[in-house]
């Protein structure tokens, strides 16, 4: 096992390896974590989350522009297919499915993707309809699947929108299923307005969401 000294020197390597969009060194050090014994969840957390908040920062004060931009998240997926298989998440609470996806319109999946991770680490099941995704598919993924919880990415104001469309015709076609949403545009004030469960502001949170609401659909079951 690293130690932590070593694990917060691997995280800050592999966060100015994604700020620097250096994929190579992004894969390399990730490898490193895994070949030290670092925990999986942490680096993924802190060193690549960690690192795209400040590659978010340069993009929204100019500093970065798409090209740079993309190359970060090459460099944030280079390092994620090493470490996904070694997170291991500590969660031994409830355990269920979840149709998830970005809106129609948006592309931005880097969140959405490390949602993915830290669910399917934890023994979820994630049936994950990428990005762009049009309405509909939710609706029939869910019904497909008889997903428990569906969860909707937004990271844009005008991919946003489509949420306030699409929660009526997954609840008309089964009222039980609860809806998650999430992203930088998504608040609280989103939550109500727009008539869904719950949000959450990151990785984490949204599992421990997603357990809580697991655990009151299943006390419904059982009364
Ligand atoms: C990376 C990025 C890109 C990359 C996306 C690469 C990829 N594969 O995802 C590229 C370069 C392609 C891109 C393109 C564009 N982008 Co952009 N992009 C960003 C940036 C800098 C970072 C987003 C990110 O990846 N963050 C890191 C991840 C880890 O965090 P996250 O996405 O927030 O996800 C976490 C939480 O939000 C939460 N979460 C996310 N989803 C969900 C879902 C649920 C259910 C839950 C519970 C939680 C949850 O958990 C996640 C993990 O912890 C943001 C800036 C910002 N401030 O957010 C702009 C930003 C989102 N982009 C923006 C814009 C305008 C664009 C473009 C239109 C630019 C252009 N001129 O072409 C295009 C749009 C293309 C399209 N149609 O979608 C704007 C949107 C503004 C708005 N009001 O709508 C932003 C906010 C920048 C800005 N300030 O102007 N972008």
């Amino acid at each position: 096992m690293a130690t932590k000294e070593k694990e917060q020197e691997l995280i800050k390597r592999l966060q100015d390896a994604i700020i620097n969009y250096k994929v190579a060194e992004a894969k390399k050090t990730a490898e490193e974590a895994v070949a030290a014994g670092a925990d999986a969840y942490t680096v993924t957390m802190e060193g690549l989350a960690g690192g795209m908040e400040e590659v978010s920062r340069r993009f929204d004060c100019h500093e970065y522009f798409v090209p740079e931009t993309l190359l970060c998240a090459k460099a944030l997926y280079a390092a994620l297919d090493v470490l996904k298989p070694h997170i291991k998440v500590s969660e031994h609470g409830v355990k269920g499915q979840v149709v998830l996806g970005v809106m129609q319109g948006d592309v931005h999946d880097l969140g959405k993707n490390l949602i993915k991770a830290i669910f399917e680490a934890s023994g979820w099941t994630v049936h994950d309809l990428g990005r762009d995704v049009p309405l509909k598919s939710f609706v029939e993924e869910q019904l497909k699947t008889d997903s428990d919880i569906v969860m909707l990415s937004a990271m844009m104001t005008t991919s946003m929108v489509g949420i306030k469309k699409l929660i009526p015709m997954i609840k008309e076609k089964n009222p039980k299923v609860k809806i998650m949403i999430g992203g930088a545009p998504i608040t609280e004030k989103t939550v109500e307005e727009y008539g869904a469960d719950t949000t959450a502001d990151n990785a984490p949170n949204a599992l421990r969401e997603a357990m809580k609401m697991l655990e009151t659909l299943k006390r419904g079951k059982a009364a």
